[in-house]
């Protein structure tokens, strides 16, 4: 196995970057099938039936492709230069969370990984290699935990003692047989941090999340109306959720983002008065190149309307009162539900966590 091609190879992912690599084995992460069939079995994960979808793969990554000898796990970090939970304080604005405030890390980290991919190959030619970053069936997290990454918090996200928790994940598996690293210890310790500040309870156990509560699961992946005992709890969250992340201690090391398209491309949080009013072209205009644009208007301008039913706030109440009649039923019926909790005076005083 070639110790000096890993080492340029961590050199050249650097260089593009990233801000960390690790390399396991395939397979590496011989508990996860079991993870992700309780997690399945359990339902929670709620409407996302494509997680049910080749779980023989996600579960185990040397199935997915039998020939790659080696995995390889990037980290791209997006911490931000701000404090996340301060808008949460705003009810007249949206929180968006920070790692969707800019371009979509989708295509960035795509590019990245095809880049250092390529260069991989060019140093070892008749080898292969495939990318892989959120949307394929492998599970990032365990396996950058085997990788030597860092490890899966209380709060599920992988976090590191030298990068905090802001960072996305990358995978390139290869035919290569790279030397491997050693998979990290978790370093949680006694902190719950994450698990108290939690707005809707998503974490049944320490390691564990039912994403039927998540506010990220809700205002990204949720179709239709959301249960009306949660819409309370998502405050004025309209894309995402960060709260656990924001709060875990071990950001105080986070390292800065080197990739500049990450920072939010508004100077101020939008205002939920300008964001009731959007249309699908004006949506997708504001959205263009963000993750955010995937969800569609419907359900952004559904949890826009949710947003303003918890702002307290009675001048907001004609720009919902606007979106009971709009032709998306989820929008109608958030825009009804706003206006009722509006007029009796309900909203202001909910739990936010700050
Ligand atoms: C589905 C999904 C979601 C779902 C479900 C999240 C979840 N925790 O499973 C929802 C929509 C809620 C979501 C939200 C977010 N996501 Co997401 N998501 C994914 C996705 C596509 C799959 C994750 C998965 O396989 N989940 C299934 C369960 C079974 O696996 P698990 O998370 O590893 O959790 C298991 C272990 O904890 C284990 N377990 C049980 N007991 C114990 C005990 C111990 C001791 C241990 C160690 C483990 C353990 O069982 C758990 C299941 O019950 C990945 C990308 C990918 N392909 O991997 C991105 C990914 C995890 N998401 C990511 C991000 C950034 C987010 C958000 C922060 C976005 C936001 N700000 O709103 C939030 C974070 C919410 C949270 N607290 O997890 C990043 C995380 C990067 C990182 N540093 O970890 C990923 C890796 C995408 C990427 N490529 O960067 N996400
Ligand atoms: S992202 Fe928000 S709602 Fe989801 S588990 Fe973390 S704190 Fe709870
Ligand atoms: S907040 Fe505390 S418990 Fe949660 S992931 Fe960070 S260190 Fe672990």
């Amino acid at each position: 196995m070639d110790v000096r091609l890993k080492e340029a190879l961590r050199g050249r992912a650097l260089a593009e970057g990233f801000s960390a690599m690790g390399v396991c084995a395939p397979d590496a992460i011989p508990e996860a099938a079991g993870w992700l069939r309780a997690f399945v079995d359990a339902g929670m994960h709620g409407q996302m039936g494509w997680m049910t979808e080749r779980m023989d793969w996600r579960g185990n990554p040397a199935a997915l492709w039998p020939e790659a000898r080696s995995v390889i796990m990037l980290a791209e970090v997006y911490t931000p230069g701000h404090d996340p939970l301060a808008v949460l304080n705003r009810r007249d604005r949206g929180a968006i969370s920070v790692y969707a405030g800019g371009k979509d890390y989708h295509d960035l980290v795509k590019r990245r990984l095809k880049r250092v991919g390529q260069w991989l190959l060019d140093q070892a030619p008749g080898h292969a290699i495939k990318v892989f970053v959120d949307t394929a069936p492998v599970m990032e997290k365990p396996l950058a935990q085997a990788a030597g990454l860092g490890w899966q918090g209380k709060h599920t996200n992988l976090l590191s003692r030298d990068l905090g928790n802001w960072f996305f994940l990358g995978a390139i598996f290869t035919t290569i047989d790279l030397p491997k690293d050693r998979a990290e210890a978790e370093h949680c310790g006694t902190c719950t941090a994450c698990l108290d500040i939690c707005p809707t309870t998503a974490f049944p156990a320490p390691f564990r999340l039912d994403a039927r509560r998540c506010i990220s699961y809700l205002t990204i992946e949720h179709k239709g109306p959301v249960d009306e005992a949660l819409r309370p709890l998502m405050g004025n969250r309209i894309y995402g959720c960060d709260d656990c992340l924001a709060v875990c201690p071990w950001n105080k090391f986070a390292a800065a983002a080197r990739e500049t398209g990450y920072a939010s491309r508004f100077a101020e949080p939008p205002r939920l008065a300008d964001l009731a009013r959007l249309d699908d072209a004006g949506f997708r205009t504001m959205f263009a190149g963000s993750p955010v644009k995937r969800i569609g208007r419907g359900r952004f301008v559904r949890n826009v309307a949710y947003a303003i039913g918890n702002s307290g706030d009675a001048d907001l109440t004609p720009a919902v009162a606007a979106l009971t009649a709009d032709a998306d039923p989820a929008v109608a019926d958030a825009a009804q539900w706003a206006v009722s909790r509006l007029a009796k005076g309900q909203g202001l005083g909910n739990p936010v966590a700050l």
